[in-house]
């Protein structure tokens, strides 16, 4: 079998994977989509919303899911409204053909095995197969360990007043040859990764930065953004905001000012 090479945008006439397009993007907010939250009758007005404020991509995925089979919910999803989806996998069952790209996530903070290498293994011969884009991605876990995250991995995150960690582990991923670094609060904290850390990140590399978790004002993200980040990651908000097209404006406006 052929191992096909991942083509999902286009510039001119060079094909460009969604880490090349990431690479070149200006830094801006990202969706991140809960299945579980969002049912599909919901997906089509919030997408249309999310991509006439400036929205390129979204994130799917979750540490836990109990309802919708992603699967599924991303075939239909990706018939009704043409925004690439990059799958953020919490599990292996996770995993599906209908998205754009996948996280492919070394989670570097913690010290379990499974997160480390042993996900990997099970589902390499899947991605394999599947022969879609795959970006590895250094995700480090910071802040309070009370997020379901913590409680699925059983992994501890960085303290968050910890900036020369996050930089140490981030340069290790990097040497470890990861494309990617996602800095984590985890979906809900009340308090984000912090402008500290990921200013030390961005000193050491130049690769793209994507953080997360708690954040939920324009403001944060704009403080995010000028700290070296290139996505900030918008979930647990966007969900209270209804997903307004507003909403996403301000977002968009503040982060690209
Ligand atoms: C969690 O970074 C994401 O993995 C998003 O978090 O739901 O708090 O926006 P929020």
């Amino acid at each position: 079998m052929v191992h096909r090479q991942a083509v999902v945008e286009e510039v001119g006439s060079f094909p460009m994977s969604i880490l090349e397009a990431w690479k070149r993007a200006s830094p801006q907010p990202l969706w991140l989509i809960d299945p579980d939250r969002l049912s599909l009758s919901a997906y089509r007005t919030a997408a249309e919303a999310y991509l006439s404020a400036g929205g390129r991509w979204a994130l799917v995925g979750g540490s836990f899911m109990s309802h919708a089979p992603v699967d599924e919910w991303c075939v239909a999803a990706r018939r009704s409204v043409p925004l690439p989806l990059v799958l953020f996998p919490g599990s292996p069952q996770q995993l599906t053909e209908s998205v754009d790209a996948l996280l492919f996530l070394f989670l570097a903070s913690g010290r379990n095995p499974h997160y480390l290498i042993g996900a990997h293994v099970e589902v390499a011969p899947l991605l394999y197969r599947w022969g879609g884009e795959v970006i590895p991605t250094t995700y480090i876990l910071v802040g309070q360990a009370n997020r379901t995250v913590h409680y699925i991995t059983q992994t501890l995150p960085i303290p968050a007043d910890k900036p020369e960690l996050v930089q140490a582990t981030a340069l290790a991923g990097w040497y470890l040859g990861q494309k990617v670094i996602y800095i984590d609060a985890g979906s809900g904290a009340d308090v984000s990764p912090s402008p500290e850390m990921v200013r030390a990140v961005r000193d050491r590399l130049s690769i793209p930065i994507i953080v997360g978790g708690g954040v939920h004002t324009p403001d944060v993200a704009a403080s995010l953004i000028e700290a070296g980040a290139n996505f900030v990651v918008i979930g647990t908000a966007a969900e209270k905001s209804q997903f307004s097209r507003t909403f996403w404006e301000e977002f968009f406006s503040l982060c690209q000012s």
